[in-house]
């Protein structure tokens, strides 16, 4: 299948076969292919009558519904640029994406209308979407002709922005083509045999490329069938798995799937495919999940500016503590750090991309955008790795200062800049450590003033009003001075050593260490 757009493909399925489930949602009604397209056409109608033309970005920050996916296809309708924003972000973070990005329409949570009315610029319409098909835009919606026409759009036409921080600490928005997602998704659709046929337990956020750009897209774009869930719980997914095929998910899904020891080869008898990816899953999860199950979960890698890289094959060896092969069209190179030569197999360098996956640039940010590629085109990820004698490829560590926890991407810039502002800190380190559930956790080291009276929760109280809830630090530690190596560059892997075990039994049984 070559697709054009998302929207297109999605269209082609809802006109072979309109009575198909498009989403089963628990304690909801279930949304075939025909009332998805039918929704499309009365939201597109929505955003035109709020002022909406090609080009225009739509900012969008809900609960997770089914018609938030419809809304992004509405905007692909228009050839409109559609900007998810995570639930968690707090006012002052959402002031930020506003300022940069513009939009033309900020679609916002019912409970949210009436302060964003007011507060918002006079430029931005505000409308709501609520979980249950509610919400001011879903009424507008309702009483206006569909349009049905779609605009034509291009390979390089924009489809989306998704904001990632950086390590300065101010997010970027990365802009993905409409080429971006269509052949990222014909990559996967291809590579994980994913069909008509398949359904698939969704539980994943749909304002990150994991749930949105891999777990929908490929769902909408093949014709399948979703099993709608609002949030994931283990016990939920584990009771949608005798009627499903394929869940998609981030480590933490399933070492809480391994911990829940509800896990027996009947559980799972439907299910063809487990997919995991955003952060490294521990070989001690891989291997307890396959001894449960009899499957070997299939690890892929990825990024929000180059959608996904590699897989583990579906057809062969998936092999633990491997990311796998590049996905058809990618290449993939380990570049020597320094010079950035190719490296042969076995040597650690850079990992780097180039290809049709990869974004078109960050927004407004042109010089960002040229001091993350190579001469030759290369994205440089900021991951590190090396390929192995045959070809897999193994993730080793990172070149950026970052923390994923339970896959959702930290900054420590973004946090220290925020606790070096409370009265009575001389300075903080933000490190992630080994967590039993999140992977990683956000700490924070602080240095205080002589004398001052400072504990954790007043540092924690102090930075949280502006910081979505999974950037906080998990724990806040004191310590009389940072460690620095002699050019005075704090030395975070001495901090990340010397805490080691700070979560160790934390809540959750230990789960193992990490290879790679
Ligand atoms: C929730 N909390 C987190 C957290 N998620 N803290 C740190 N990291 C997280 N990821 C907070 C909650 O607010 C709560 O705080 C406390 O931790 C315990 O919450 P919980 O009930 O255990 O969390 P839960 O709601 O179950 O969420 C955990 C999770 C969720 C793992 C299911 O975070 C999740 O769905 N993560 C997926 C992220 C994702 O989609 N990443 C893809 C990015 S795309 P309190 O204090 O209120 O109790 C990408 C590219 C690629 O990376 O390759 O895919
Ligand atoms: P994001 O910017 O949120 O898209 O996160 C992308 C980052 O997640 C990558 O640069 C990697 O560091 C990490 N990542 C994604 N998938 C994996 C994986 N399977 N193993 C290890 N790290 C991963």
């Amino acid at each position: 299948m070559t697709i054009r757009t998302i929207h297109d493909a999605f269209c082609q399925q809802a006109k072979a076969a309109p009575e198909k489930h498009l989403a089963e949602r628990p304690g909801l009604d279930t949304l075939t292919f025909a009332d998805g397209l039918s929704g499309v056409g009365r939201l597109a109608a929505a955003l035109v009558a709020r002022g909406v033309v090609r080009g225009d970005r739509v900012a969008v920050q809900v609960d997770k519904s089914v018609e938030a996916l419809l809304l992004g296809l509405a905007c692909q309708r228009l050839g409109a640029v559609f900007l998810p924003l995570n639930t968690g972000y707090t006012t002052s973070e959402i002031d930020y994406f506003v300022g940069d990005a513009e939009p033309r329409l900020f679609v916002c949570r019912p409970e949210g209308l009436e302060k964003l009315r007011t507060d918002m610029p006079a430029t931005v319409a505000v409308e709501s979407l609520g979980a249950r098909a509610d919400g001011t835009l879903m009424e507008l919606a309702q009483g206006l002709t569909p349009v049905t026409e779609a605009t034509v759009l291009g390979h390089d036409d924009l489809a989306a922005i998704l904001y990632t921080s950086g390590t300065t600490g101010r997010p970027k928005g990365a802009m993905l083509t409409h080429g971006n997602l269509a052949t990222n998704c014909d990559a996967l659709l291809a590579a994980w045999r994913f069909t008509d046929q398949d359904r698939l337990i969704h539980a994943l956020p749909i304002f990150h490329t994991h749930g949105l750009f891999v777990a929908a897209n490929m769902s909408l774009a093949a014709g399948a069938t979703m099993i709608f869930l609002e949030k994931f719980e283990a016990d939920t997914v584990l009771d949608h798995m005798a009627d499903a095929t394929v869940l998609m998910g981030v480590p933490t899904f399933y070492s809480r799937l391994v911990q829940s020891g509800r896990l027996t080869p009947e559980t799972v008898a439907g299910m063809r495919l487990f997919v995991s990816g955003s952060a490294p899953l521990l070989a001690d999860v891989h291997l307890a999940f396959r001894a449960a199950t009899g499957h070997a979960i299939l690890e892929r890698y990825g990024m929000t500016e180059t959608c996904m890289i590699t897989s583990n094959p579906h057809d062969g060896d998936r092999r633990a503590g491997t990311v796998g092969f590049p996905l058809q069209d990618v290449e993939v190179r380990v570049a020597d750090r320094e010079d950035g030569t190719a490296l042969p197999r076995g040597e650690t360098g850079a990992i780097q991309v180039k290809g049709p996956n990869v974004f078109q640039g960050y927004w407004r940010m042109p010089e960002k955008t040229a001091s993350e590629f190579t001469d030759d085109g290369f994205f440089i990820t900021g991951d590190l790795g090396r390929f192995d004698d045959d070809g897999y490829l193994h993730i080793v560590g990172r070149d950026k200062d970052l923390v994923i926890s339970g896959g959702y991407n930290v900054y420590p810039k973004e946090i220290e800049l925020l606790i070096d502002e409370v009265p009575g800190v001389v300075e903080s380190a933000v490190v992630g450590l080994p967590h039993p559930d999140f992977g990683e956790a956000v700490t924070a080291v602080v240095v205080a003033e002589k004398g001052a009276t400072l504990d954790e929760a007043t540092v924690v109280a102090a930075i949280s009003p502006g910081l979505a809830r999974y950037k906080q630090p998990k724990r806040v530690l004191f310590t009389d001075a940072l460690p620095r190596n002699v050019m005075g560059k704090v030395q975070k892997n001495m901090l990340r050593d010397m805490h080691a075990t700070l979560y160790k039994g934390n809540g959750v049984a230990e789960t193992g260490s990490r290879t790679g």
